[in-house]
């Protein structure tokens, strides 16, 4: 199944698509910025999830190539994305650490980022926590750079790496995802809530922001915001889909 998966993935740019799933101000309800996750229909397997080819993709050196075909999808629903309110919102896609320093990586994010900005998005980049630390010296430069041009950077499934603060402190990180398994427990399990709390204090220690991803249910959401967690992303409120599903005022 994963050679055929992989052979096929060159030439099949039409058999991917993106979704969005929007992020929210916990404190008002306002929608802050979306990710945008890249979905493969196969014509013999159906639907694939990212969790099986993104990684099948990293082990074959195709990464590049699947990040290109989101660019471009992205790009296809510019269009879209340019007619709703855009001013300060963020839109996020998911990078993995091995692609950083592939200087394929730059030639084609540089141009698409500048697109971002031009219809007045703030570009993010998210990056599992569990690769953090085998980032090289080159990879923490390039995306010092990168966030010397504005593009935020977040930290993804936040919780079930391994950062250490300093390293947390050296990164140009602006962003901390909380993952879903803690927003999950979160009320239900002291120890699942209080590690939230953790988080919550070490990103204002270290003035980051923090979005909560996975929450499914209104108690997750209160709890949150009792927390004065900033922000969240969850089925709750909106579940990833088509650009030309989701109303952008
Ligand atoms: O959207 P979904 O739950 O199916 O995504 C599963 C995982 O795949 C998530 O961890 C998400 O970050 C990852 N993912 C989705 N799209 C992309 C992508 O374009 N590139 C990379 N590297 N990961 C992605
Ligand atoms: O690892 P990453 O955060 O990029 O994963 C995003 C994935 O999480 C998306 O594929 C999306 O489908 C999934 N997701 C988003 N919101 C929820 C949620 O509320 N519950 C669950 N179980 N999954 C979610
Ligand atoms: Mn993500
Ligand atoms: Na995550």
């Amino acid at each position: 199944l994963s050679e055929a998966l992989l052979a096929s993935l060159k030439v099949a740019r039409d058999e991917f698509s993106v979704v969005y799933q929007s992020q929210y101000d916990l404190s008002d309800g306002s929608m802050v910025g979306m990710e945008a996750l890249l979905r493969w229909q196969h014509p013999l397997y159906g639907s694939v999830s990212p969790e099986e080819f993104v990684p099948l993709a990293e082990q074959r050196g195709q990464i590049h190539e699947l990040t290109e075909c989101l660019v471009d999808c992205i790009i296809q629903d510019m269009h879209l994305l340019a007619a709703g309110k855009g001013q300060g919102r963020r839109l996020s896609i998911n990078i993995s650490a091995r692609q950083i320093v592939d200087g394929r990586l730059e030639k084609l994010l540089e141009p698409f980022f500048e697109k971002v900005r031009q219809i007045g998005w703030n570009p993010e980049i998210e990056i599992t926590e569990t690769h953090l630390m085998n980032l090289s010296r080159r990879c923490l430069d390039k995306l010092r750079d990168y966030g010397c041009k504005g593009v935020t950077l977040a930290i993804d499934d936040f919780g079930t790496g391994y950062s250490s603060l300093a390293y947390l402190h050296a990164l140009p990180v602006n962003v901390l995802k909380i993952d879903r398994q803690f927003v999950q427990r979160i009320g239900s399990s002291g120890r699942d809530t209080r590690i939230v709390s953790a988080i919550l204090a070490i990103a204002e220690a270290l003035d980051l922001e923090v979005v909560a991803e996975g929450i499914e249910t209104e108690a997750q959401m209160r709890m949150l915001q009792e927390l004065k967690c900033h922000r969240g992303q969850g089925y709750l409120m909106a579940r990833p889909s088509p650009l030309e599903q989701m109303h952008l005022d």
